[in-house]
């Protein structure tokens, strides 16, 4: 029976119940020092000068930008292909300028956190405070630009019958995992070799960022990353608090401990969106829609960091979303403004895309008087590998099949209450995945256990599970069978990272190939040891038969660690290394929403979320089926109440779980699943991810739902009571109730 697809519950929360896990704070080392961060308390200001504390108790060191001179550079930006960045990098202590309310300026170690917290107290910085740039629309910085035509958009739009018209626009987002940022860095000085602990995404892109910030050879530093309490995208830059603390390790010559307090995650991690845009879309006279035109502007923050400029840069490539369009053309300018930089948050600029187009389709099909559903089924693509004008290649795909499956199960709808303002709404959504590479490396163990170390590292998505499904399946044995490991770059093979729902359909690849090759080897070895030819034996049902003898893995582990015994050319262990090189693979889905607006309040109620979400081949039903609701939850945070909320001065009013509006579990409606699947031509498990769809397709789907209830009027979340309030007394839909 195949494990493929197969609900199994998660391995690794065994550990998590019997409280068995490390996360970061929890890598004790002896003799560690903790930092603490001063900063900075204005949106926008020039720094005239810091006085440090001479002594305090327990105090060891004050490090400011000067302290940093010749010994760090800023943070490492690529650009994304043919965009134009400005350079602007994030430093990683601000010397003459602070950009940002949160922005770290000075740090403090001592001997424990509370004193490190005192000290940091004492540090005097002076400011010249600088009119700080708030909002984007305001701002005449340009951190990034990029634009891409494909078609004839200007000859469409000229002979076009209908052009609808759309501005819409999401807030910044806090991902708030449980836990914030942290790390632990240990500097042997005999070997001159950094050990970082800390709680990111990967190793693999903290070690790089790393070694261009400190100017240190790869080699000489080794990222561990223990088990981590969520990152929903915030994890994927080395901090800057975390590079200071390798500096002040090396200086000190002790482990240095920097574990970030909620209130700083919130000020200085890295937000998600915030993101406005301004479309048009041309239609024939069937509602055939000819071309698509967009800007696209995003609030970037006060500094570039390594992946700001992904989030609009994707939403900007998948703007054609679903439809089947000729042409299209997008601009994206990023521009600088005096708040924390952006980065990826879960989604990372498919759900704005998906936001932007789909609200832009429901209001187009108002405008025609064609029905939503039936607009969108005239303009889905139906033919695959579809190229879209904007460059990208989709592989696979059956949208008018998620469409159908998300209608039926959102079912009928009262829509007639004397109390509520009710609405349904409906929105599909394509997600890039994959892309890149990842590798693992497998062994047979002398116990008989199969070790896949993989560049894959999970934090929360259940790859210890899933890996190991994937492993028990291609080789017919045990799940007990199979030992992950992940995190450490010492332990694992080089990669890319988790992020973009790549690593199931990446990584999970190269598992694949990797075992392949193991048991090409174990095939050679059983021919030695049963004196055939490799060709005789065949690998089936976990073990290696030749004519009526069988082997079984197990029985390999011996000889395979047997220097005497093994093939040439075998490494001990059958050990097998591969690396799946991936194009990039577009998951899909449709989304339905119910919602309920209170006429006298303005209270906003979903009842009703449907997610059909097409990922291709699934591995794990029901961690897929977490990922789905994990991310839709986020989505109706998105749609209710998260907003990071900044005043005129720059200072943000939502630092605190008092302030910013986390859901809990008693705000999460009924949320249906319904399933789709076509399998990916374009890698071996025929996989693509879901780990995003959620937080991609619940967003427009409600957003549209409350236009429906507003008789089409349009309002940008989060949908608070006081806004869906004024808007009512405004509304149409409600003209002639009794309020
Ligand atoms: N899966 C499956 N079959 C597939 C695809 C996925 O069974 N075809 C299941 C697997 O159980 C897999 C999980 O879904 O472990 C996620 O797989 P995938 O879609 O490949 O996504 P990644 O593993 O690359 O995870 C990244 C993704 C992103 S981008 C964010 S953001 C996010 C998310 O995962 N952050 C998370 N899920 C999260 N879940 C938790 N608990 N915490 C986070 O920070």
């Amino acid at each position: 029976m195949s494990l493929i697809g197969e609900p199994l519950p998660r391995r690794e929360d065994v550990r998590m119940v019997r409280g068995q896990t490390r996360y970061v704070d929890d890598i004790g080392r002896p003799g560690m020092a903790y930092a603490a961060f001063v900063r900075s308390h204005h949106a926008h200001a020039a720094i005239t000068a810091i006085r440090a504390p001479d002594q305090a108790p327990g105090l060891l060191a004050t490090i400011t930008a000067r302290d940093l001179h010749g010994r760090v550079r800023p943070f490492p930006i690529a650009a994304p292909p043919d965009a134009e960045l400005a350079d602007e990098p994030h430093p990683i202590l601000a010397e003459d300028e602070v950009r940002y309310v949160g922005q770290p300026v000075a740090a403090v170690i001592a001997s424990s956190r509370a004193l490190a917290a005192d000290a940091a107290e004492l540090v005097e910085v002076d400011y010249q405070p600088r009119e700080p740039v708030v909002e984007a629309g305001a701002s005449d910085v340009e951190l990034m630009r990029w634009s891409r035509t494909g078609g004839d958009v200007a000859g469409a739009f000229a002979a076009a019958a209908h052009i609808v018209r759309g501005r819409y626009a999401l807030p910044r987002l806090v991902a708030a995992p449980i836990e914030p940022r942290g790390a632990v860095v240990e500097h042997d000085a005999e070997l001159d070799r950094l050990t970082v602990w800390c709680s990111m995404q990967d190793p693999h892109r903290p070690l790089a960022q790393l070694s261009h910030i400190l100017g240190i050879d790869r080699e000489r530093i080794r990222v561990v990353v223990p088990d981590v309490g969520g990152a929903f995208g915030s994890k994927g830059v080395i901090p800057a608090e975390a590079a200071v603390a390798a500096i002040a390790a090396i200086d000190l010559g002790r482990p240095v401990n920097w574990v970030e307090e909620r209130t700083e995650n919130f000020l200085a991690a890295y937000q998600g969106r915030g993101i406005e845009g301004e479309l048009e879309l041309a239609l024939d006279d069937g509602g055939r829609m000819v071309a698509l035109r967009g800007e696209l502007r995003a609030d970037l923050g006060g500094y570039l960091l390594p992946i700001s400029a992904i989030p609009p840069h994707t939403a900007g490539l998948l703007l054609t979303g679903c439809y089947d369009i000729p042409a299209a053309s997008v601009t994206i300018v990023g521009r600088r403004t005096n708040k924390v930089p952006t980065g990826p948050y879960r989604g990372a600029g498919r759900p704005d895309a998906a936001y932007l187009l789909e609200r832009l389709v429901d209001d187009a099909a108002r405008e025609l008087r064609i029905d939503r559903v039936e607009l969108r089924r005239r303009n889905l693509i139906r033919h695959f590998p579809h190229e879209t004008p904007l460059g990208l290649s989709y592989d696979s795909g059956d949208y008018e099949r998620c469409l159908d499956t998300a209608l039926e199960r959102l079912g009928p709808v009262d829509r007639s209450s004397e109390s509520t303002i009710r609405g349904t709404g409906v929105a599909l959504y394509v997600e890039r995945a994959a892309g890149q590479w990842e590798s693992a490396t497998v062994a047979l163990e002398p116990d008989g256990q199969i070790l896949i170390a993989s560049s894959a590292s999970p934090h929360g998505q259940g790859h210890e599970t899933t890996f190991a499904q994937i492993a028990a399946d291609r080789l017919g044995v045990g799940l007990q069978q199979i030992v992950l490991r992940f995190g450490d770059s010492d332990q694992v093979p080089p990669g890319v990272g988790t992020f973009g729902s790549r690593s199931t359909a990446v990584a999970g690849s190269a598992v694949v190939l990797a075992l392949d090759r193991l048991i090409e080897h174990g095939r050679a070895l059983t021919a030695q040891l049963l004196d055939v030819s490799p060709d005789e034996v065949e690998h089936d049902g976990g073990r290696f038969r030749a004519g009526k003898r069988a082997v079984e893995w197990t029985e390999l582990a011996g000889p395979a660690h047997d220097p005497g015994r093994l093939p040439p050319g075998l490494q001990a262990g059958l050990t097998a290394t591969a690396r799946f090189d991936s194009e990039l693979v577009f998951a899909s889905g449709a989304y339905a929403a119910a919602v309920e607006i209170d006429a006298a309040t303005g209270k906003f109620t979903v009842r009703r979320v449907v997610a059909v979400d097409d990922a291709g081949t699934i591995i794990n039903s029901l961690l897929a089926h977490g990922q789905i609701i994990g991310g839709a939850v986020q989505g109706l945070g998105e749609c209710g109440t998260e907003e990071a909320v900044y005043d005129e001065e720059g200072q943000l009013r939502t630092a605190t779980f008092m302030d910013y509006g986390l859901p809990t579990s008693g705000d999460v409606p009924e949320i249906v699943i319904g399933e789709v699947s076509t399998p990916s031509p374009r890698n071996p498990l025929g996989a693509k991810g879901v780990g995003e769809g959620g937080a991609i397709g619940t967003l427009p789907a409600v957003a549209n739902a409350v236009a429906d209830a507003l008789g089409g009027r349009h309002l940008d979340p989060p949908y608070q009571p006081e806004k869906l309030w004024r808007a009512l007394a405004e509304s149409p839909a409600v003209a002639g109730r009794d309020r």
